[in-house]
């Protein structure tokens, strides 16, 4: 297959890939608004972040992988150590957030509606809903003028401004001395929507990128979808209670896993047995102490640019 249409190329480029007489450099030029767009606002996250102290972890895996029951297990045992929330990215309900919610773990559920991964306006003004709202325990009250209201907190409901009515601002600005309720948060958890692909390329100012697949998905997935696996800080293999009763080849799987990855620690665990939780959050943890700020979407955006085919 041609390589343009292998899948990890957002969705304009390949339309225009597909139709070669339709005009490319307006097409081009779209996208790489998009994507500027979304990296201006990703950096003042991530120097918002930084300022705080905060670590922030994303993470990715396609729908039903145990991304929310892996949170709702560990983050109730992390808070301890570290005061945290969690930001949840889904298209529609606040499911996932009540659920961390009754697991003891201050969340926000943030509704993309047609949108089908997190980008990194949505969570600026997750942010400043956390504080307005005062999701994290705090006294809250500080809205940094964010206008819509955008998702929905947890239990709560309510509209995506941007998405549906265009009433929230379009960037928030996280330089200033707001976030009074985000004070003294350590950790910052964000579930992305449920999605191996688009999740991956668009940066949200986060600290790490965590993969997580299932074993019930298949050895073969970090071949298929490269870039999340690429980028990731941290793989975990989730639901391995289930291998008892899969044909599954963990060699096969390390193998395909370190094809795009050969850094990135691999844990194989289960919300189930237990097993590999301990070594999950050891691995947070390091994460933490190694005081790394991601910037690989970066290196993602100039690839795709420099493969671009001009007209
Ligand atoms: N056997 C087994 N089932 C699990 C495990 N982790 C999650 N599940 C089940 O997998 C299903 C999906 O789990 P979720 O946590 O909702 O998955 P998710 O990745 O958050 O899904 P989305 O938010 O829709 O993307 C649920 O029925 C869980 O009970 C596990 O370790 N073992
Ligand atoms: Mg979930």
């Amino acid at each position: 297959m041609d390589k343009k249409f292998s899948g990890n190329k957002p969705l304009l480029f390949q339309l225009s890939a597909m139709a070669p007489h339709a005009p490319v450099q307006r097409v081009i030029s779209v996208e790489e608004s998009i994507f500027q767009k979304n990296q201006d606002q990703a950096k003042k996250n991530r120097e918002f972040f930084d300022r705080r102290g905060m670590k922030v972890f994303n993470v990715m895996s396609s729908p039903g992988s145990g991304k929310t029951a892996l949170l709702a297990k560990i983050l109730p045992r992390l808070m301890g150590r570290h005061p945290l929330c969690a930001v949840i990215g889904d298209q529609e309900t606040s499911l996932d957030a009540d659920r961390l919610q009754k697991a003891g773990v201050p969340s926000l559920q943030i509704n993309t509606h047609s949108a089908c991964h997190l980008d990194a306006d949505r969570v600026a003004r997750a942010l400043a809903k956390i504080d307005a709202r005062g999701v994290c325990g705090g006294a809250g009250g500080t809205d940094l003028g964010g206008g819509g209201a955008d998702g929905a907190a947890s239990g709560g409901g309510g509209a995506d401004g941007a998405a549906s009515g265009g009433r929230a601002r379009e960037t928030t600005d996280l330089g200033s001395a707001a976030h009074a309720d985000l004070q003294g948060i350590e950790w910052l958890f964000i579930e992305n929507v449920g999605n191996l692909v688009c999740p991956a390329v668009f940066d949200l100012g986060e600290s790490f990128k965590i993969a997580l697949l299932s074993v019930t998905e298949g050895e073969e997935k970090p071949l298929k979808y490269p870039v999340l696996f690429q980028d990731a800080d941290l793989i975990v293999i989730s639901k391995s209670d289930l291998l008892p009763y899969l044909d599954f080849d963990r060699q096969l799987l390390l193998k395909n896993v370190r094809v795009q990855n050969k850094k990135a620690p691999l844990v194989f665990c289960s919300v189930k047995s237990g097993e590999g939780l301990d070594e999950l959050m050891g691995q947070l943890e390091d994460l933490n102490s190694a005081n790394i700020s991601t910037t690989k979407n970066h290196a993602f955006l100039e690839r795709e640019t420099l493969t671009m085919e001009k007209p």
